[in-house]
């Protein structure tokens, strides 16, 4: 398989696909951010120690952090990487499963038409969560929210940063372009030698990672699909 990657090499080198940021979060961008503790607009004041609170209060004002809308007409998928702060609580005391992360793309009446809920039952401070969420055919303005929908009052979790940026499927490194250094990493990934996220590899979306998706990486990289 490796001597067809290196007689791919040449033919492949020219093509790329780039991704582009689409929204940025963090203590020095968030203009267009919306923190619905009861509405507020974001200043400095509210992302102390350069992170929000996400969680549900007992009053059902939940507090969430919804992006600026997002032109996804072209998208097929966007991917958030997300600096998610666990509760820094007494695990024996609250439930660090309730207080776990969703990741949503919602439609500009609030509606959601992706989700992803992030698992995260353990005390460890600080999480880089990257994910893919899929841009149902036909959107076109989307946000995304990050919720704890479960979320303990009294210990709740934080975002301390996010980017947005739209995806291209077959960029199986996750360094913003497609080319044949993800044929490289797919080989690699389906000869045992590295370990990388389905979400990344499962080029052709069967479920499974193998040698149809170094196929239709190819395709797509050549623009035949
Ligand atoms: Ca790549
Ligand atoms: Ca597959």
């Amino acid at each position: 398989m490796k001597h067809l990657l290196l007689s791919l090499t040449l033919a492949l080198a020219a093509f790329t696909a780039s991704s582009t940021d689409l929204a940025i979060f963090n203590l020095n961008s968030f203009d267009g951010w919306i923190y619905t503790r009861e509405g507020v607009t974001l200043t400095t004041e509210y992302i102390g120690a350069n992170k929000v609170h996400i969680f549900k209060n007992s009053a059902g004002k939940d507090f969430t952090l919804i992006s600026p809308a997002i032109d996804c007409t072209a998208l097929t998928t966007v991917r958030v990487r997300v600096g998610w702060q666990s509760p820094t609580c007494n695990q024996d005391k609250y439930n660090l499963t309730k207080n776990s992360p969703y990741i949503e793309l919602i439609d500009l009446n609030g509606n959601v038409v992706a989700q992803h809920y992030y698992l995260l039952p353990d005390i460890y401070q600080l999480h880089d969560l990257d994910i893919l969420l899929p841009v149902p055919e036909g959107s076109n303005m989307l946000k995304v929210r990050f919720a704890a929908w479960d979320a303990d009052l009294n210990s709740p979790g934080a975002i301390s940063n996010a980017i947005v940026s739209d995806f291209n499927i077959g960029d199986v490194n996750a360094d913003g372009q497609v080319n044949v250094s993800d044929v490289t990493q797919l080989i690699s990934v389906i000869l045992g030698e590295i370990n990388l996220s389905k979400q990344f590899t499962d080029i052709n979306g069967d479920g499974n990672v193998n040698v149809s998706d170094v196929t239709a990486l190819i395709n797509r990289i050549l623009g035949v699909q």
